[in-house]
């Protein structure tokens, strides 16, 4: 069937195209991984519609979270944020679609779990546990200078993952 040209017809082609994808780095902290949490956090981004694009499983080295939190240095949670990080495995994730930096970090709710919010990553599987540093389960990019920075940091053979 032949689509009359006209200006409706041309919205709706518009409005089907996909837009500018962006692409997050996100973590899964020691914590979660202890507690058997990657395949809730996994479903929860995924089910969100999400892709995962790049996905494994380290342990990382005092030299790549220096890298990865140089923001945090010389705060009094450093020290311990560094040591909690390299306490265990952890798997980094790079997930893509459209406004997903912000879309994570939503899912993923407020930095502190007492007070996240109900329904949030953080708000339902994380509590304060009275250590220096906050452990929250999730890490997730906050710009997509950020996100540029940490997927190079944490997959920098996948060239594939660079420029969005
Ligand atoms: P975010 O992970 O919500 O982006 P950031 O401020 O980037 O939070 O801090 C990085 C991580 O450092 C947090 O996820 C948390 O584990 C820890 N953290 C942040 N602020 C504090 C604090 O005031 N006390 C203890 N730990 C903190
Ligand atoms: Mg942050």
């Amino acid at each position: 069937m032949e689509i009359p040209e006209n200006s409706a017809n041309r919205q709706v082609v518009i409005r089907l195209t996909p837009v500018t994808q962006e692409r997050t780095l996100i973590l899964i902290k020691p914590d979660g991984v202890r507690r058997g949490l990657i395949g809730e956090v996994i479903a929860r981004i995924e089910n969100k519609g999400y892709q995962i694009a790049a996905i494994k499983s380290l342990l990382a080295d005092r030299a790549l979270l220096t890298q990865h939190y140089a923001e945090h240095e010389g705060k009094p949670f450093f020290e311990p944020l560094v040591e909690f990080m390299m306490s265990g495995s952890i798997v980094a994730i790079v997930a893509e679609g459209n406004r997903v930096i912000e879309g994570f970090r939503k899912l993923a709710g407020t930095t502190d779990p007492t007070t996240a919010e109900p329904g949030t990553i953080r708000g339902d599987l994380a509590r304060d546990q009275g250590t220096k540093v906050v452990q929250n389960i999730v890490h997730g990019s906050d710009s997509p200078e950020s996100a540029a920075r940490e997927i190079a940091i944490f997959f920098p053979e996948r060239s594939d993952l660079k420029g969005l």
